[in-house]
């Protein structure tokens, strides 16, 4: 049990590929358990957001698609309207940690030394790093910026409400194609700077195509933090998730 909230213990299982042998019926027999195990903390983690009254958000993308950037852009322009709280997943550093910190909300860096996912139980963990920062118990929005990664992240959900994948137009527009799982398993599909069309063969409208086939209810927004180009459409399904879960808590009140 954890010692703060009486919530399950996070789980406490190693990344990477087993070295080992063993039956190919153990190895799924392992993973079935790993993502239990992961499902019932992501679960709690949930419970834990609705508490605070916060929708918890997680970023999914390959490195470098503008993630930081976007969560920098969001903050100045919401900050006054909203309390934003951000858990930064990377492999190493505190860097991206140092971006949102300078722009007066409260984050928390979580490094997985070497993993390429944040998982429920880290999760867990920083949420109650961040409830101890000033300003961090209260918040209308949690993003969580998962480690930049298109396969990996997709399997684990950590207890966020709403889970969006981005690409940014340097990228290519085949990528919904081909990590799908990236594009099932999203809410909303962002693609980003596109105040860089004018230089890459990306056509949004191939990019959108491929990814609704893959998930007819996802929601595809395109444009650009730098120049502000569509970037109110960004600030507007924000407001929405922030209003339903307002309502949502208060019907559960
Ligand atoms: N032209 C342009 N560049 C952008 C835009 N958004 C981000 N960038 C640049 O893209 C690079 C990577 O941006 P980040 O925000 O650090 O990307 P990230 O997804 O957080 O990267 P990781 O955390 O390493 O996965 C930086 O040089 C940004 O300045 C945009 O809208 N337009
Ligand atoms: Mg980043």
């Amino acid at each position: 049990m954890c010692d703060a909230c009486g919530c399950p213990s996070p789980s406490d299982h190693a990344h990477g590929p087993s070295t080992h042998t063993h039956s190919h019926t153990k190895t799924v027999d392992v993973h079935e358990s790993l993502f239990a195990a992961n499902e019932a903390i992501a679960t709690s983690n949930r419970e834990h957001f609705e508490e605070m009254g916060a929708v918890a958000i997680n970023l999914i993308s390959s490195p470098g698609s503008g993630k930081t950037t976007l969560l920098e852009h969001t903050i100045e322009a919401l900050k006054e309207e909203f309390n934003i709280g951000v858990i930064e997943g990377d492999i190493e550093t505190e860097r991206d940690a140092d971006r949102i910190r300078a722009k007066g909300v409260p984050v928390v860096q979580l490094t997985t030394g070497g993993a390429c996912h944040l998982d429920a139980s880290m999760t867990h963990r920083g949420f109650h790093q961040l409830q101890k920062e000033p300003g961090g118990d209260t918040l209308d929005i949690l993003f969580i910026e998962n480690v930049g990664n298109l396969v990996c992240p997709t399997s684990f959900d950590l207890g966020e409400h709403h889970r969006i994948v981005l690409v940014s137009v340097p990228e290519g527009p085949d990528k919904p194609s081909k990590y799908p799982k990236a594009f099932t398993s999203s809410h909303t599909f962002l693609i980003t700077k596109t105040d860089l069309l004018p230089y890459f063969d990306f056509k949004v409208e191939d990019a959108r195509d491929d990814a609704l086939k893959l998930n007819p209810t996802l929601r595809v927004l395109d444009f650009s933090a730098t120049s502000g180009e569509n970037f109110d459409q960004w600030l507007s399904l924000l407001r929405e998730l922030v209003a339903a879960a307002k309502k949502k808590n208060s019907l559960q009140a």
